[in-house]
């Protein structure tokens, strides 16, 4: 699917999203129900190891067999039953969000009152990329501000960090929530540059050391004021609490493909609110399918920072499920069956290259 605009990161730039759906079918004694999963998956091994073809393969070989030896499954016995398998996290996730879904849309529950949602609303930011000038940033976060976004997220790098931020305070003001997220692109050795943030009163700063160096962001941590966020580096609850112990994080990014489900995303939301640490949605440019999911899930409790849950348009032209649009800067949590969306058929038959049917 063709991105509105190019998305450029410190790791790369997207323009095209190669989306990995499944699609699972289920019968119960009230009939028969489907499911949908999206992998959140590049293209490209840079944000992590995984990738799109790879997780097709995954699934294919060891995953779906796995789950269909296993007899009647639910949702959450998915990452259990999955669990002998190492790492795969984002083919691991799809798999059981799609199990969920059909579990759901069986019975009739919706995904934000299975998760423990608490809003039916969610207020939400959005990641602006590193842009060809200032000027040119300076014009993208107007155009969000505009729109009613509640808060930026400014992506970072060596030679486009303290020069952007100090343009976007002096243009829009203190009062703006204001963040960056560097995705690992610095050393522990950059600590006096990254301290020079300070000033700005960001929220905080995201991922800025290599995803294994969680001393390094502890050190990090006590050599600057502004709080650092982990998305990377948290792969799992057990991480999540180890980082924390550590001092490696005074918030942390959430995103359920990189943890491995919704069902594990929850209990680091448990385990950060355990420990008064504050937590947030990620992004992965998904989809309307999960966007759904991601809205009901920043609709939790301890889910108290503005998340990278932008509205379709963001991202799409024509999204693959009716659109979520921003309202007052807030996306409405679905509260249908299941996500409470599904793919409009016209629209996913236009941008879907293959399809795979794996019978068991
Ligand atoms: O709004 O979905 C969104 C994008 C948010 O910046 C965003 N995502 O590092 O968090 C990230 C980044 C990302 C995008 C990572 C694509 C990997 C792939």
């Amino acid at each position: 699917m063709p991105l509105v605009a190019p998305f450029r990161t410190s790791f790369g730039v997207e323009s095209t999203r190669d989306i990995l759906l499944l699609r699972v079918t289920t019968e119960g004694p009230s009939g028969e129900a489907e499911g949908w999963g999206e992998c959140v998956a590049m293209a490209d091994p840079l944000y992590s190891s995984e990738y799109v073809e790879m997780t097709a393969d995954v699934l294919r070989r060891f995953l779906i067999p796995r789950l269909a030896a296993a007899g009647e499954v639910s949702g959450d016995k998915v990452g259990h039953i999955l669990a002998p398998f190492k790492g795969h996290f984002m083919a691991k996730a799809a798999l059981e969000m799609a199990v969920l879904d059909a579990e759901l849309r069986l019975s009739g529950r919706s995904w934000a009152r299975e998760l423990g949602a608490v809003r039916s609303r969610v207020p939400c930011g959005v990641s602006v990329g590193i842009a060809s000038s200032i000027g040119a940033l300076l014009e993208e976060v107007e155009r969000y501000l505009a729109a009613g976004y509640l808060r930026i997220k400014l992506k970072i790098q060596p030679g486009w960090d303290i020069e952007p931020v100090r343009a976007v305070r002096e243009r829009f003001g203190q009062d703006i929530l204001l963040q960056v997220d560097a995705n690992t692109a610095y050393t522990l050795a950059d600590a006096r540059l990254l301290a020079r943030l300070d000033e700005f009163g960001l929220l905080l700063i995201e991922q800025p050391l290599p995803e294994e160096d969680v001393l390094g962001h502890a050190a990090l941590a006590k050599a600057i004021r502004t709080p650092v966020c982990l998305d990377e580096s948290i792969t799992s609850a057990r991480t999540a609490a180890a980082a924390i112990t550590l001092g490696a994080c005074q918030v942390i990014n959430v995103k359920p493909g990189r943890v491995g489900g919704y069902m594990e995303a929850r209990r680091i939301h448990d385990v950060a609110a355990a420990h008064g640490v504050a937590v947030w949605c990620g992004g992965m440019l998904e989809t309307g399918l999960g966007r759904a999911a991601n809205v009901a899930l920043a609709a939790l409790p301890g889910f108290t920072l503005p998340g990278d849950t932008s509205a379709s348009d963001r991202y799409y032209h024509a999204d693959i499920t009716t659109p979520f649009v921003l309202r007052d800067g807030h996306l409405d949590v679905p509260a249908g069956a299941g996500l409470g969306v599904t793919p409009l058929p016209d629209r996913l038959a236009e941008v879907t290259q293959s399809t795979e049917w794996i019978a068991l």
